[in-house]
């Protein structure tokens, strides 16, 4: 590994290993690249890497979250068609849009996101930038509060989540903690554990939420529960930070899935908002999100927005325009967003029967476990409580891809698959 001293340069010992690895006596040159070393694969897509490879006629991808059909198939939602349609046919030009999106974009997500009667919105209260979906939403924040947050620019993750906010906040610059969430006995929340945590973080620091369909775990706070936290967060001081990546995907309701948020600004906070239009509007690569802060003055709303502009500029200049256009429509058309409702709410009713088809699967296999966590848990994922021996079993015996932790995508199970499904679980775990 290559060590840089604090004062920048390289130790002596070093030198000769880096001159060892960086230069080729066969060619007598340097080479650039020859201290980089081979990365591991991602946790959540190197699986779709590994699933394409595989040959095997009945393989299942259960790996990354993103929604199937019930051939299996991706899924295009028929009301983004028909706004694609209408797009084409206006010959609309290429020209790039603004550094924080598409205004009409912008002004209906909050609104989706906030709520329709959200009172910082209509006070003027809010700022919000189109972004490159959830992950974007959530890196832009990250690089505003290492640059401007004036506290512990320490952030606090529930333990576990999605595998990808370790990566985003720390290669943002700021230090990662983690607080109690989930209870592997109960396979449920552990609502103390995490109230307790949240009672001794620092003051002023910053803490991560799911806002609903907890991934990994599918287990979400109940609506007075949240109430609690939000009390007890207000009064310690702590900024919640939202990761909804699922709004309308884990009930097949948008308000009901945004009730912590909505709960959250009720009370006061001033919360920062990643929004994915990924999952619940089918737009996985289109890249559509927001990131919303909800600010204290007119004043705070032109700074921020300023600077987010001056972080968003030479990151990547601008947001893509086509998905975002997409959204904006449905968003702002109230026939369209009537079917996307609609839409909305029949992908989550499969997710939520395939729950019930795979636990009734289960036990007609015999097996003698408890699966009511299957059924009970809520949004795009289960985690099953299978534990990584049993994972690697399922992908090498039976083509069944899936994460190291036990974390299987609901959306990849189909009524044709949940038979062979039920059947490889139970074997390993007989
Ligand atoms: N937050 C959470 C909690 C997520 O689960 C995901 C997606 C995102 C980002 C943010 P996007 O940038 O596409 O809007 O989503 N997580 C995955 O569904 C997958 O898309 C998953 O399988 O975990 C991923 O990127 O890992």
């Amino acid at each position: 590994m290559r060590r840089v001293y604090a004062s920048g340069r390289l130790h002596s010992s070093c030198k000769l290993n880096l001159l060892l690895r960086n230069f080729s006596v066969a060619t007598g040159r340097w080479m650039w690249w020859g201290d980089v070393p081979v990365g591991p694969p991602d946790a959540i897509l190197g699986i779709t890497e590994a699933f394409n490879k595989d040959e095997k006629a009945n393989k299942i991808n259960l790996g990354v979250g993103a929604y199937r059909d019930d051939d299996g198939k991706p899924y295009v939602l028929p009301v983004v068609r028909k706004v694609e349609e209408r797009l084409m046919e206006r010959r609309l030009n290429k020209e790039y849009i603004g550094i924080s999106g598409i205004p009409d974009f912008t002004r209906a997500s909050a609104r989706l996101a906030l709520g329709k009667e959200n009172e910082q919105i209509s006070n003027g209260l809010t700022v919000t930038v189109q972004t490159l979906s959830g992950t974007g939403a959530l890196r832009v924040g990250a690089a505003f509060i290492k640059r401007f947050f004036p506290f512990n620019k320490v952030v606090y993750l529930p333990s576990p989540s999605w595998g990808n906010h370790l990566p985003i906040f720390r290669d943002s610059g700021l230090e990662v903690k983690t607080y109690r969430y989930y209870d592997a006995d109960t396979c449920g929340f552990d609502f103390s554990g995490m109230m307790k945590d949240l009672e001794n973080i620092p003051e002023k620091s910053v803490v991560l939420l799911h806002a609903c369909a907890h991934n990994p775990t599918g287990v979400d706070p109940k609506q007075d529960q949240w109430q609690e936290m939000s009390h007890l967060m207000k009064s310690r001081k702590l900024l919640p930070f939202f990761d909804m990546a699922y709004q309308g995907f884990a009930s097949g309701c948008v308000d009901r899935d945004a009730f912590a948020v909505h709960q959250f600004v009720r009370d006061g906070h001033e919360i920062l908002l990643a929004q994915s239009f990924a999952k619940n509007m089918g737009l996985y690569g289109e890249r559509v999100g927001h990131l919303t802060l909800v600010c204290e003055s007119s004043d705070q709303v032109k700074a921020v927005e300023s600077q987010l502009k001056i972080i968003i500029r030479p990151m990547y200049s601008s947001p893509p325009k086509h998905g975002a256009l997409i959204a904006s429509e449905i968003l702002n058309t109230s026939e369209l967003y009537d079917q996307w409702l609609l839409e909305l709410k029949g992908l989550a009713e499969r997710i939520i029967n395939m729950r019930h088809k795979l636990m009734e699967n289960l036990e007609n296999e015999g097996s003698t476990r408890s699966w009511m966590h299957v059924k009970d848990q809520i949004g795009m994922f289960c985690y099953t409580g299978l534990d990584q021996n049993q994972c690697e079993r399922l992908v090498r015996e039976f083509s069944v891809y899936l994460t190291k932790d036990g974390r299987i995508s609901m959306a990849g199970v189909t009524t044709k698959n949940v038979g062979d499904l039920a059947h490889a679980i139970h074997t390993v775990t007989k």
